[in-house]
This record gives structure tokens, sequence and C-alpha cells, in this order.
């Protein structure tokens, strides 16, 4: 029984149904039956394994092919009528000829299958701010995993309503899960993604990466909005007022952690509190006051595993306690339970690695392997996290008071740096640099230009993205927040971490507000404002102003050479690169004579 009325989701599913021929086409409707019956059959046929039941209620459990962990960005393609709407820093294809190059390989795929069609939202339900897509695809997984990380069932459809044709269209086959023909293929101006040969996360659960990155920036830019790879959190003092910030990190660089975290012992004693609204993608717009709103329009958790403990990051850990999916973590065969790296220090003797074989952890571990795979993930319902915002499903969203920038420096980028002004701000996160890690297929710790941390999800030329971060300024005026840039992750001559980071980079946040406030001074540098040394909070910690003073310091030497790289990528640009972002390189290299 069809969940919808509305002639465009017909005639496209009926287009998408003679290509793939399922034996079988089910309606997801989001129902409590509907999901118990999916899971039943998935651990059936070991598609899933379920977990113990009464130490992670609802839990189950999902391995993929050891070829298909990550996102594979040379595999990604977003295939624009024009190349260069898509610009130099994404693949592209013209649109026939990926059409022609896949048609092929989705015909008869769902032979012998069945077809779920999944329709769900982006963002709350009821907010202007929402969109729509149906995503029809072959896996469990994805259905399960995309009732956690979104609205999902007939609500997405009523929110589509009748006639509207503004949804996404989502068509993912895992096919063979066959590397070599692997694509995760974007068409903005068909508002559509088609996704194969793959069944891992970012590659597959099409509302997140594909739909609400990478097809949302190329319709927040026509439409006047913008939608970023942000966390967004609020901060609310000992009055009760609650100031919200996003925070824009490379894959694997620290916003789950940020977007949660417990405030030190010095200010949850005066009684400040940390707020989630979201951990990965924010959609944001100016609001009938003028000021910058944001949505979370997700409604789950992607997050990374390892690394995640009580004390790292205790709230991510809470929301894994129930009705969640585990991708590629360790399993503990003694009571079905899981393990990851860094969860604790008894990695379990009767374990099975990531990739199904059973080892005995302690050895295993000490021989050096990995029992997780570094990029596993859980998939955790928001609702779940102790300290999940009373705006998470707000309509209207939250109002917004500094964005900041950040990545994994080893060098060069300071603790913190405040932009000038909006221009500059844009500048600053245009340059944006950061290691790579492991959620996306290849090298790891490989310094590269991430701008915004958008690089592997723009859908756009970079050169218009960044044209459309000054506009947005200009439409904001004196409502636009205050832009910052952060690293937590600079190094001393052993690689060790300098800064403590995960709760301690509160301390951080709090000269971000009170420089929003108007209420700390700053020091200017060749980059942007500092704070004085000694603005930064460090009672409690065992590092004194000296250690702080380093990590703030801007080794001008550094910087001409990243200024060089700088020019260098802007290159890439052409024509496309705003001016003002020129005049503020110029203005970075004579800061810095
Ligand atoms: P995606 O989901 O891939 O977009 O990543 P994310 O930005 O949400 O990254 P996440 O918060 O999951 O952190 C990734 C890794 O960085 C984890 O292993 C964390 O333990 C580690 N990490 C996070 N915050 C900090 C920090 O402040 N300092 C240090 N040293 N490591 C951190
Ligand atoms: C990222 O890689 O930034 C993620 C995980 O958040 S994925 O959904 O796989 O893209
Ligand atoms: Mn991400």
């Amino acid at each position: 029984m069809a969940l919808t009325n509305n002639p465009n989701v017909l005639k496209w599913l009926d287009e998408m149904i003679a290509l793939t021929t399922p034996d079988k086409v089910v309606w997801i409707d989001g129902s409590e039956e509907q999901l118990k019956a999916l899971k039943e059959e998935a651990i059936a046929t070991g598609e899933m394994i379920e977990l113990n039941q009464e130490k992670l209620p609802g839990c189950l459990y999902h391995r993929t092919e050891p070829n298909d962990v990550a996102r594979v960005e040379d595999r990604t393609f977003i295939c624009s009528r024009n190349k260069e709407d898509a610009g130099p820093t994404n693949n592209w294809c013209d649109p026939k000829e990926m059409y022609a190059k896949l048609t092929p390989m989705y015909n008869g795929v769902m032979k012998g299958r069945t077809m779920y069609v999944i329709p769900y939202t982006m963002g709350p339900i009821g907010s202007v701010m929402t969109k729509v897509g149906v995503e029809l695809t072959d896996s469990i997984y994805v259905v399960l995993n995309m009732d956690i990380m979104t609205r999902m069932g007939t609500r997405a459809f009523e929110q589509l309503g009748d006639e509207s044709n503004d949804f996404v269209r989502g068509l993912h086959s895992k096919a063979n899960v066959d590397p070599e023909n692997r694509y995760i293929v974007h068409f903005p101006e068909d508002n559509a993604i088609w996704s194969i040969n793959s069944a891992y996360g970012g590659n597959v659960l099409l509302g997140k990466k594909c739909f609400a990155l990478r097809i949302a920036s190329y319709q927040g830019k026509n439409e006047g909005w913008m939608a970023e790879h942000m966390l967004i959190l609020g901060i609310e003092n000992p009055q009760g007022e609650v100031k919200y910030i996003t925070a824009a990190f490379p894959s694997a660089c620290g916003k789950t952690n940020l977007a949660m975290l417990i405030p030190p012992e010095i200010y949850k004693e005066k009684g400040y509190k940390v707020w989630t609204v979201g951990d990965d993608i924010a959609w944001m717009r100016q609001g009938p006051d003028g000021r910058l709103w944001a949505i979370n329009p997700e409604n789950g958790f992607f997050g990374v595993a390892p690394g995640t403990n009580e004390n790292s990051n205790f709230n991510a850990l809470e929301s894994t306690k129930k009705n969640t999916i585990f991708t590629n973590v360790a399993i503990n065969n003694d009571d079905m339970t899981v393990w990851w790296e860094k969860l604790d220090k008894n990695p379990p003797e009767n374990a099975t690695e990531w990739k199904g074989a059973k080892v005995n952890g302690k050895e295993y571990v000490a021989e050096g392997n990995k029992l997780a795979h570094p990029n596993s993930r859980f998939t955790a319902p928001a609702i779940n996290c102790p300290c999940i915002s009373d705006k998470f499903n707000d309509p209207q969203g939250v109002p917004i008071s500094a964005i900041i920038f950040g990545g994994r420096r080893a060098k060069t980028a300071p603790l913190v740096y405040q932009a000038r002004d909006w221009q500059h701000g844009v500048f600053v996160g245009s340059i944006m640099a950061s290691e790579t890690t492991a959620a996306a297929a290849g090298a790891v710790g490989v310094v590269r230009r991430d701008p915004m941390a958008m690089l592997p999800f723009c859908g756009y030329h970079m050169g218009d993205y960044f044209q459309h971060w000054l506009d947005m300024g200009e439409k904001l005026g004196e409502n636009a927040p205050k832009i910052f840039n952060v690293n937590w992750f600079r190094t001393d001559d052993e690689g060790n971490f300098i800064w403590p980071g995960f709760g301690d980079n509160m301390r951080v946040l709090m000269w971000i507000l009170d420089r929003c406030e108007g209420k700390a001074d700053a020091v200017e540098t060749a980059i942007g404002y500092e704070p004085k040394a000694e603005d930064i909070n460090i009672e409690g910690l065992d590092i004194d102003l000296e250690v702080v003073k380093g990590l703030l310091d801007v080794d001008k030497d550094l910087w001409k050479e990243d200024a060089a790289g700088i020019e260098e990528f802007y290159k890439k640009f052409g024509d496309r690169l705003p001016k003002e972002l020129k005049a503020e390189l110029e203005t970075l290299k004579k800061n810095l004579d």
C-alpha cells in the first residue's frame, strides 16, 4: 500500500522499480511493529547481530566488508550540467554520461531482493527549514540507521504534501559491494543521489552527507541559507541564559566531543551547563529578527567509537546504551557487549575483532592490532543524550552567537584566535587545514586544505561557496555571529597533545563567549585577535601560563609557509575566488613581514 498520493513520488518510484526490478517493495511507515519485524529479519539472516539485551537493550551490531569502512572521496561525484559548477575540488562527470554509466549497474540489481521505500525529513517536522527526502534501498541496515538518524516514516510524506516536487530522490543499492564499481553520485540539478556498491554509513545513509550537505549546500546557495559541517551547542550561564555556538571541524576532529562536553569543575560548580543541539550538521538561515538561526537536520548521532569513554565523552557513551547500532567495533563474546580502543584499559579476552575473527583481545591488542576499526561508529538516537537541548526539536532552531572553525594541526595554528570581522572570518574558514583521518579512505595524518571542513561535502564550486559566505555576512550585517578559529591538537616534540582538550575546551569557549559579549580583552596579532594568555582560565589544570603562551604563539616563519600554501590553493579557484579573499591573503602576507 502506497503511503502517499504524491504523483511526483509515485512516478519516480515506478521508474526506479522498473530499473532495479525488486521482488518486493516495502513502504517504510516508521511503525514499531514494522521496525521490530525488520530487526528480527536482519538478525535471522545474520546481517545484524543482537547484543546483550539486558546491558544494551535494543542494540544491534553490524559489520561491513573490510573494503567498505569509510567514505570514498575519490568515488564521490558532483554531476552538475556544467563542469565549472562542480568546481576544482569535486570529481565531476556529465550527468548524461554518469546516468548512462550507472543505469546498467542498477539494471535488475534488486532482483531477488526487497526494495525499502524510506520517506524521511531532514529537520524537525513542521519547521520551515525542514526538507524531505525519499531513499530507496535494498539494505535493512540502512532502514534501521535512517530510523535513528532522521525523522522517518509516514509523517515525512505528510510534511511533503500531495503536490510538492521538492524532495530529494535517493537511490541506493549495496549491489555486490564491489569497490571497483562503488559510486556515490550527486545530481544537484535533479535533486537526486545515486549510491551503489557500498553498505557503509556516509556512503549509504543518503540523508546525511549526500543530502544534508552536498545537495543542501547547493540548495542553500540558491535559496539564501547555509548547510554546514558543524556541531551546534548551547552554553547556559548561572543566570540561566543560553548562548549558542556552531563549530566546523573536519571529519573525526572533535565535533561530537565538543557538542557534548562536560564543563570542568570550576564552571560546573558555578552553575554552567552545556546543551547539545547537533554534532555534525547545521542548517542556518537569517531569522525574522535579523540574526542567524540554526537547526540540526539530523535526529541521531553517527559518531566515532574509538576514543569515546567515560572521561572523554560521558554523554556520547551514555547515548549508546540503548537502541543503538554499532558498526565495525569489537564484540566481547563473554557477554555480547561492545569494545573499542580507549573505551577502557581492558580489551576483552574472548573477542571478535571488527573483521569477524575470534581473537584473544588482550594479546591481539598487545601485538599492536586494533580490535575496532579506527572509523568504527555508533548510531545513537539524539534523545538518548543526557545533555540534549530542549531546543532540539524546536522548528525555529537556535540563534547563533559565534562560529568556530578548527582542524587538526600539530603546529602553526594557535589554540584560539578571533577574526577581525566577518570577511576576515570567511578567509579564516577558507584557509582551514587539517590532518586527514580514518573517516575517509586513504592516507591518514596528511595535512590538507579543508575550507570550512566542507572540502568533501560542498556540492558546487567552492569559489562560489566562499562568495555565498560573504553574501550571508552582507545580509546579516551587525547581527553576524563573531568568527573564531581553534586548534586542540598542537603537539610537543614527542608528539603528545599539549592542550588537555575534551571538557577543558570549555575554557576556550568561555573566552569566545566573553568576546561576543564584549567582556574580554584581546591582543592583535598578524593573523587576528588572540586572548591574553592569562585570560584563558587554567585553574585546576596541570599546565601553567607559559604553556598557554606557547599554545598561542604565532610562528611567523611557519605562517609564511602557510601563506604560500594558501596562495597555491587559491590558484585553483581562478576568477571564481572572491576578490575579498585575495585581499585578505595580501593583508596576511603584509602582517607577516
Ligand atoms: P565526524 O563524525 O567524522 O564528522 O567526526 P567528529 O568531528 O564528530 O569527531 P569526534 O568528536 O568523534 O572526534 C574524533 C576523534 O578525536 C575521537 O577519537 C576523539 O577522541 C578525538 N578528540 C575529540 N576531541 C578532542 C580533543 O579535544 N583533544 C584530543 N586530543 N582529541 C580529541
Ligand atoms: C564524516 O566523515 O564526517 C562523518 C561520518 O560524519 S560519515 O557519515 O560516514 O560521513
Ligand atoms: Mn561529519
